[in-house]
């Protein structure tokens, strides 16, 4: 399969989170993605870059003031004087009005994030379209014929809903990918969310559709980030009720738990019979991982491709998290590897 980079995602760089009552650089960093492509270079992967999609395409899945407010956040953070990075000073909690987006800059920012953890610098628009841009590009491969594609998204998308940013994530790469999918032949698509933590903006974004069906396996949400989204009891509504599977698991799963769930997720995916399948792949299972708590060994990635595979569908491949900068590149190169092997003996 092909590999979509742009170096333009590097422009993400530089700012600082808010991690257990400290202020430290960002986990989701620059060398994340370069470590991920050395992996797959040495692995004989063809690396193209994305195309220039219009950024008008955001508006398939974002809502346009968002997607302005984001596009100028941090020229208006630099007027009032300040620089590096742009974090939040208060939400919309129960009590507070969520009807009113405050016009000036720092409310605004709480209106539209929803953690400490996502900063805006300077880069961030630019890196944040490029990656989207990599995810649309791997997804119309797909749809004029490949069998699969991986977007080398960084920063992530999953956290990111319709107008609302987190999680390290700013556009929803894998929601732009499905919904490229749908516009193209694909008349149901399935997205498979296997990053530790809950894809809780792809849910938002298709929660009310029965065209795209959201399965999600991930840390629960009573100890893990993102903290309110991503129980089993979450289904979908309206026309999208029974469209949004969620399968959470304990701190300390290991593989031996983790497949059985992945093949309920892969066995609900089967039933639904959709055209295409878009993965989003994280690697922050990994037992090394710094922010997370599964227990996800190296062979454990080959056995994951192998389980993608399976499902024989058309597959677009989109990177989440995975903070374990040592080994990520590796990790993502085995879930590939494993994918493509099992795809030549078909
Ligand atoms: N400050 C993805 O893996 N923060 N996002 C957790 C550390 C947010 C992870 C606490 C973790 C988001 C795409
Ligand atoms: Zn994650």
């Amino acid at each position: 399969m092909r590999v979509i980079y742009s170096p333009l995602q590097c422009r993400h760089d530089g700012g600082v989170e808010m991690h257990r009552g400290a202020l430290l650089p960002s986990f989701e960093s620059p060398a994340r993605a370069h470590t991920i492509l050395a992996a797959l270079q040495r692995g004989g992967f063809e690396v193209l870059p994305p195309r220039d999609w219009p950024e008008s395409r955001l508006l398939e899945v974002h809502d346009a003031e968002f997607v302005e407010f984001l596009r100028n956040a941090y020229s208006r953070w630099t007027a009032g004087g300040r620089d590096g990075s742009m974090l939040p000073s208060g939400f919309p909690a129960r009590g507070l009005r969520q009807d009113r987006r405050p016009s000036g800059i720092h409310g605004a920012l709480g209106y539209y994030t929803f953690d400490a953890s996502t900063p805006i610098v300077a880069g961030t628009w630019d890196a944040a379209v490029a990656a989207a841009r990599c995810a649309l590009t791997a997804a119309a491969l797909v749809a004029e014929g490949d069998s699969a594609a991986y977007a080398l998204c960084r920063p992530p998308g999953h956290h990111a809903g319709r107008s609302f940013f987190g999680g390290y994530c700013y556009l929803n790469n894998a929601a732009l990918a499905a919904q490229h999918l749908r516009n193209h032949g694909c008349a149901r698509v399935a997205v498979l969310d296997v990053d530790y933590h809950h894809g809780n903006g792809t849910q938002e974004i298709f929660w009310e559709r029965e065209d795209v069906l959201f399965v999600s396996l991930h840390a629960t949400p009573e100890s893990e980030y993102p903290y309110f989204l991503g129980y089993a009891d979450e289904r979908g509504a309206g026309r999208g009720e029974g469209y949004t599977v969620n399968l959470p698991l304990p701190l300390g799963t290991r593989w031996h738990e983790y497949r059985p769930a992945l093949d309920a997720a892969l066995d609900a995916i089967a039933r639904y019979a959709p055209d295409a399948l878009v993965v989003s792949l994280g690697v922050d299972t990994f037992e090394a991982d710094p922010i997370s708590g599964f227990k996800l060994t190296e062979p454990d990635y080959s056995e994951l491709g192998d389980c993608l595979a399976a499902a024989r569908l058309p597959t677009v491949l989109v990177q989440e998290g995975g903070y374990a900068i040592a080994e990520i590149g590796a990790n993502v190169a085995r879930v590939l590897g494993a994918f493509e092997t099992n795809t030549l003996r078909r």
